[in-house]
């Protein structure tokens, strides 16, 4: 990675951030602090990389990964907005929406009085206002230290109402899924997007072949405890009532051709989102936030 200080430098935090160009020529945004450190690509405002001071690394970034401009990128958090999964009309439209592929902009760097360090990134918005879409404001806040934290805020600066889907689409990092278990989904319901219908869970989620869900009605606070790795990372969410828990097992990880060998026995993604009936009518001048929280143990 080479140094990009010229376009960005009033936001550089002398040994703490900095922005550099790295694979497939893209921008990132270094942070190191006393307490973690992250890789922020600023494409898709992307943390493909976390890891707490004296811990494992957080989350999982596909060995196959292809860094490319326009290409999402395997692993890490991607920004899924401003909706969640295939459009709810254009078949042409992206997957998870247009920002996770998109070059955002830093706005504001800052350090923190507990140790870390806070990113603020927006997506420019388009001149003109062909779609609705053109009219949402949106920013994402990141603060790096012990923990890691986002912040996801969508304004509806149109004149027309807009339901918004959205999700930090988080890959964890897990020694093998095979042995992980996810609490905090007891008695929720959920959409099972592999076997279709809808089913209530029972105890902890596990993982033994390939599971898409999403969850409804659910706590703001779930965890995943991995037995190999030793450790239990704890997710706050806050503005989300559903949760996506994914991982396409065999046959679907060797169809996406991007998650490396076996890449899917050591991810699990567990997403905040606002997804199926948790999606946000947004009325013009209304805003909504996203938030999560992931702290962990070792
Ligand atoms: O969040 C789960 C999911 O919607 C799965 O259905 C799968 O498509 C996954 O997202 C990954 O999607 P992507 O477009 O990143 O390959």
């Amino acid at each position: 990675m080479s140094s990009n200080t010229s376009v960005y430098g009033d936001l550089v935090l002398p040994g703490e951030l900095s922005f550099v160009t790295g694979h497939g020529g893209l921008d990132f945004v270094e942070i190191e602090n006393e307490l973690g450190r992250a890789t922020v690509a600023l494409q898709g405002a992307h943390v493909v990389d976390y890891q707490a001071t004296g811990k494992h690394p957080l989350l999982w970034l596909s060995k196959a990964v292809r860094f490319a401009q326009g290409k999402s990128i395997r692993g890490g958090v991607p920004v899924c907005w401003p909706w969640f999964g295939p459009h709810p009309t254009d078949p042409n439209a992206p997957a998870h929406g247009f920002a996770r592929t998109a070059l955002w902009a830093p706005i504001e760097t800052s350090s923190l009085p507990d140790g870390g360090t806070r990113l603020i990134l927006a997506l420019p918005r388009p001149t003109e206002r062909s779609v609705a879409t053109d009219a949402l404001e949106v920013r994402l806040t990141i603060e790096v230290g012990n923990a890691l934290a986002f912040e996801l805020e969508t304004f509806n600066g149109g004149d027309e109402p807009y339901l918004l889907t959205q999700a930090l689409h988080t890959y964890f990092l897990v020694g093998d899924v095979r042995q992980i278990q996810i609490n905090g989904f007891d008695q929720c319901a959920y959409l099972d997007k592999v076997n279709g219908g809808e089913n209530v869970q029972s105890g902890p989620v596990t993982i033994s072949s390939e599971v898409d869900r999403i969850y409804l009605n659910c706590p703001e606070e779930y965890s995943i405890f991995d037995p190999l790795l030793d450790r239990t990372i704890s997710i706050s969410a806050r503005g989300s009532s559903s949760a996506v828990i994914w991982n396409p097992w065999v046959e679907k990880a060797e169809r996406l051709g991007d998650m490396g060998e076996s890449g899917h026995l050591n991810m699990i993604c567990v997403e905040t989102t606002n997804a199926a009936d948790d999606g946000i009518h947004l009325a013009p001048g209304e805003q909504h936030s996203l938030s999560a929280r992931y702290g962990y143990t070792a």
